[in-house]
């Protein structure tokens, strides 16, 4: 028994895990096309390995906490995935103007990363710590005659996070500015990514704006 424990053991180490994971992705060049150690998620769960370590979770069991609901889910709603007991995780959305990257964070780790178009120089988008104040799925802004879907207010001066704008004759922004500055002091967010932070954001969401 002792000689067995002595192989199996090892092989649940990070070690043995990370040195596995690496070979496969080597010897089979369809998976390594697909996946990279920042996309890996071994036991398919929904949440990749690397945040599997920093939320505690067994990278190698699809439902940690055998609370029946897998730990992407969990960790995707923001409730802990290592605890039976419905404790619900911090949501925040950390927005990064040098970058132009908006991360959906819970208990402060990021889950997902999203390009924006914060504000042009002249007209810059404010640096702080601010909450989601209000919400409409379509806003219209009267300075700019334009419509923004999945409006979410933050700063209270008329900033907000919002999908790619759209005139009144059914033009839309393209999706091309992403990854840099283009707005007049708001967050822009692409197709897909604009409703996904607004559904998953309740009023109150901590939004943190650095430089
Ligand atoms: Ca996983
Ligand atoms: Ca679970």
């Amino acid at each position: 028994m002792t000689a067995l424990s002595s192989i199996v053991s090892p092989w649940r180490s990070w070690f043995w895990l990370l040195l596995s994971a690496t070979l496969l992705v080597i010897a089979t060049p369809a998976y390594a096309a697909t996946s990279t150690p920042e996309t890996l998620d071994t036991d398919g769960d929904g949440l990749i390995d690397v945040l599997e370590v920093k939320f505690g979770t067994d990278p190698l069991n699809k439902d940690t906490d055998g609370d029946s609901f897998e730990d992407g889910l969990e960790v995707g709603m923001a409730y802990s995935p290592t605890s039976t007991e419905p404790i619900q995780l911090g949501k925040s959305i950390f927005i990064k103007l040098k970058t132009q990257t908006m991360e959906k964070r819970v208990a402060g780790i990021a889950i997902k990363s999203f390009k924006i178009s914060g504000g042009l120089p002249k007209t810059p988008t404010p640096v702080g710590k601010f909450k989601v104040l209000s919400k409409n799925t379509r806003a219209w802004s009267s300075a700019s005659k334009l419509w923004m879907p999945y409006w979410m207010a933050f700063s209270g001066r008329g900033h907000g996070i919002h999908e790619l704008p759209e005139w009144p004759g059914g033009k839309k922004e393209g999706a091309n500015h992403l990854g840099r500055p283009a707005s007049h002091g708001c967050v822009r967010l692409g197709i897909g990514s604009a409703k996904e932070m607004y559904d998953w954001a309740p009023v109150g969401t901590p939004v943190i704006v650095e430089n």
